[in-house]
C-alpha cells in the first residue's frame, strides 16, 4: 500500500521526466504537478482514500494530476510515467543534473549527436563537437566538461547526493515500520552519520519473522532490479542506479546491528578496540564476553549488552554517542571523559526556539503566505521567527523598499494572533559580486533582523570570494551569513573561499554563521562548522524555508551541526527570545 510520501515521491519523478520531455520548467504540465504536490503536502487530512473527484477539490489538484495519483494508489504504477522513464532512462536523465545543461540542449545532444549518457557526453565534449550546436560554444563547452568531473556522475565510485537518498530512506523505514512482525526498523551507514553523499542505503529492520519483510522489500515500487535475495537480506537498485541494503535481525540484536551498521568502519574498529580491553568482543549481534580457550565446547558466551545501542556504549563506559558524530575523530575520548560536556552539550532538535531564514509568497519562489507559514511554525512551538524575504538585488524574486515596507505592515498584522510568539521582520540580503549588498544602507538598518547570502558570481577567484563575505560580514547591518558557499550537493560547487578568513572575520565583528538545512545546501558544511565552533564563532539552524511543507529541515540542520560538534550554547536560535534580542542589538551597535 502507497504511503501519502510515495505518492509524492512519484510526483517527484514526474516533474523531472515531464521538465524533460516538455523541455521546460515552466511548462504547463511541469506547473501542474508541483501545484498538486505543493497542494497535497499542505493538505491536513489523510487523502489516500479520496477519489478522484475529491482529491481535485484539494487546492492546486488539477483532474489530470488526481487519476494518476488514483492509479498510483490503487495498482502501483503510473502508466504516463513509465512511457517517461522509458524515453528517458536513468543515465540520461541525470544528465540535466549538470549545470548548464538544460532540458533543451539535452533533447538536442540526443537527437543531434547521439549522447545518452554521461560517457557520451564527455567523449563528445573531448572530440568538441558540443560548441557547434545552437545556443553554445567553446566556453559552454569547457564548462560541461569541468561539471562532469566535479560532480563525479561516472564510474564505480558514483555517489547520490543525501537529499536523493534521505526522502527514499525514510518511505522505506515507515514502509517497514508498518509490518505486523517489525518491532523497529532504522536507515544506518552513512545516511545516518549525515555524509553528503551516499554510497548505498543501509536498512535495518527488527522483526520477529523475515519472511514477510523481504516479500515487502522486493514488492516496493523503487525496486528496479534485486541484486540480492536472501532470507533475511534483500539488496536491490532503483531505476537511479542506488543500492538499498535491507537487513532483518531479531529484535534483541537490533541495537548491536544499528551500531554496527552504522559505523564508521574506523568507529566501529575503534569500539571493538575498547571491546577487547575489557576482555569482551563486539559484534553486529552484541557485546558479549570472551570464552576462555578451555571452556568446554557447549559453553555459551554471556550477553553484557545487544538491544539498544545505548546499552552498548553505556556497558563501554562511554556517554551515547550520536550518529552523525561517528567518524572517529575523537568522539570516543570525548564520551568516555568524566562527564562527557562534549556530548551533554551537544546541540539537540529540541532546543531549538525559532527559525532565523524564513520567506514567504512575498519572495517570488516563496509558495506560502505570511499567515500560513507564521501558523505552521507556531504550532512547532517556535518562540521567534525571522521572516527574510528576497532583497531586491535577487533578480524575479525580490521585493523592493516599498513592498518590504508592506510587507512589514502584513506582519505587524499577523503578529496580534500570535502573540506568544515574535515575528522579526526580515530580509534575506544579497551579497553581490564584490561584496555589496541591497537597498541603501540607511533602509537596511531599519529590518529587525538579516541574513546575507550569495546567489549569483560563483566563478571568482578564492581571493576575490573570500573578500566579498568579508565585505558582507563587515557590513552593520548584516546579523547572519545564510548557505556559506551557495552550493548544491553533487548539482552545483559552492563558491571557493579561505575559510580561516571568512571564520575570523565573523568572530571579528560578530556575525552568526547558518547551518541550513534544505538537504540539496547542508552549508556551512560540517567540516566547516567544526571549525567555527572551535573558534567560537556563533552559529543558527534554519529551515530556509519556502512552503510549509519544509520545516522538517530543521532536524537536518541540527543532525549537520552535530556532525560539526555544536553545543547548544554556541547556536544562537536556541537561545530564549531576550537573549537573541538583546544579541541583535548589541552586536549592531559594536
Ligand atoms: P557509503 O555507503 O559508502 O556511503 O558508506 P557507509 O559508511 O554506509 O559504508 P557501507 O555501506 O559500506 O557499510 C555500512 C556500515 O557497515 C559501515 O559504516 C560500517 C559497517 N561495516 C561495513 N563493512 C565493515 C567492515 O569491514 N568492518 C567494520 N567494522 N564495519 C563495517
Ligand atoms: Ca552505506
Ligand atoms: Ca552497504
Ligand atoms: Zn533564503
Amino acid at each position: 500500500m502507497a504511503s501519502t510520501r510515495d505518492v509524492l515521491a512519484m510526483l517527484d519523478e514526474l516533474i523531472a521526466l515531464t521538465t524533460l520531455d516538455e523541455e521546460s520548467p515552466q511548462s504547463f504540465k511541469v506547473r501542474a504537478y508541483e501545484n498538486a504536490k505543493l497542494g497535497l503536502e499542505s493538505h491536513g487530512q489523510d487523502w489516500l482514500g479520496y477519489s478522484i473527484k475529491e482529491l481535485t477539490e484539494i487546492k492546486g489538484v488539477g483532474k489530470a494530476t488526481a487519476s494518476k495519483v488514483r492509479e498510483f494508489i490503487d495498482t502501483g504504477r503510473v502508466e504516463k510515467l513509465e512511457t517517461l522513464r522509458a524515453e528517458f532512462p536513468p543515465e540520461f536523465a541525470e544528465l540535466a543534473r549538470i549545470p548548464g545543461v538544460g532540458p533543451k540542449t539535452l533533447k538536442l545532444m540526443r537527437a543531434e549527436l547521439d549522447i545518452n549518457n554521461v560517457e557520451d557526453l564527455r567523449a563528445a565534449v573531448a572530440e568538441q563537437k558540443i560548441r557547434d550546436l545552437p545556443r553554445m560554444g567553446a566556453k559552454s563547452e569547457e564548462k560541461i566538461g569541468k561539471a562532469i568531473d566535479r560532480l563525479g556522475l561516472t564510474g564505480k565510485d558514483r555517489r547520490t547526493p543525501i537529499a536523493d537518498a534521505m526522502p527514499l530512506a525514510e518511505r522505506l523505514v515507515e514502509a517497514f515500520l508498518a509490518l505486523p512482525s517489525v518491532t523497529d526498523a532504522a536507515f544506518c551507514g552513512s545516511l545516518r552519520r549525515m555524509s553528503e553523499t551516499i554510497g548505498d542505503i543501509d536498512i535495518t529492520v527488527a522483526a520477529t519473522d523475515p519472511g514477510p519483510v523481504m516479500d515487502a522489500v522486493r514488492d516496493r515500487s523503487e525496486v528496479h532490479e534485486i541484486v540480492v535475495s536472501g532470507d533475511t537480506k534483500t539488496s536491490f537498485l532503483t531505476q537511479q542506479g542506488l543500492q538499498i541494503d535491507v537487513r532483518v535481525v531479531a529484535p534483541e540484536h537490533f541495537g548491536a546491528a544499528t551500531l554496527y551498521f552504522t559505523g564508521s568502519k574506523a568507529h566501529n574498529i575503534a569500539l571493538r578496540q575498547r571491546a577487547i580491553d575489557r576482555g569482551w568482543l563486539l559484534n553486529e549481534y552484541g557485546l558479549i564476553t570472551k570464552l576462555d580457550d578451555d571452556a568446554p565446547d557447549d559453553a555459551e558466551p554471556e550477553v553484557i549488552a545487544s538491544e539498544t545501542e545505548a546499552s552498548i556504549y553505556q556497558a563501554l563506559g562511554l556517554s551515547f554517542i550520536p550518529a552523525p558524530m561517528r567518524e572517529s575523530t575523537g568522539e570516543i575520548e570525548a564520551a568516555a571523559e568524566d562527564g562527557a560536556p562534549v556530548i551533554n552539550e551537544l546541540i539537540q532538535r529540541s532546543d531549538i526556539r525559532g527559525d532565523l531564514h524564513y520567506h514567504t509568497d512575498r519572495s517570488g519562489d516563496g509558495r506560502s503566505t505570511v499567515a500560513e507559514m507564521v501558523q505552521v511554525a507556531a504550532d512547532m512551538g517556535h518562540s521567534y521567527l525571522a521572516i527574510t524575504d528576497h532583497g531586491e538585488d535577487l533578480a524575479i524574486n525580490g521585493s523592493n523598499a516599498e513592498e518590504m515596507l508592506e510587507h512589514r505592515e502584513v506582519i505587524a498584522k499577523i503578529q496580534h494572533d500570535h502573540p506568544d510568539m515574535t515575528l522579526l521582520w526580515g530580509c534575506e540580503l544579497n551579497i553581490g559580486a564584490t561584496g555589496g549588498l541591497d537597498y541603501d544602507d540607511d533602509f537596511r538598518a531599519l529590518f529587525d533582523y538579516t541574513v546575507a547570502s550569495v546567489h549569483s558570481h560563483f566563478d571568482q577567484t578564492v581571493a576575490k570570494q573570500t573578500e566579498r563575505l568579508v565585505a558582507a560580514i563587515a557590513d552593520p547591518t548584516v546579523d547572519s551569513i545564510g548557505h556559506l558557499t551557495g552550493r548544491y550537493i553533487g548539482r552545483r560547487p559552492g563558491i571557493e573561499i579561505d575559510v580561516d578568513i571568512v571564520l575570523e572575520a565573523l568572530m571579528h565583528f560578530d556575525v552568526a554563521l547558518e547551518i541550513n538545512g534544505s538537504l540539496n545546501r547542508l552549508d556551512a558544511a560540517s567540516d566547516v562548522v567544526r571549525r567555527a565552533v572551535e573558534r567560537g564563532v556563533k552559529l543558527v539552524i534554519n529551515t530556509d524555508s519556502h512552503h510549509t511543507s519544509e520545516l522538517g529541515r530543521m532536524e537536518y540542520g541540527v543532525l549537520t551541526a552535530q556532525r560539526g560538534w555544536a553545543p547548544r550554547d554556541q547556536v544562537i536560535n536556541t537561545w530564549d527570545t531576550d537573549r537573541f534580542m538583546a544579541w541583535v542589538s548589541s552586536h549592531r551597535d559594536s
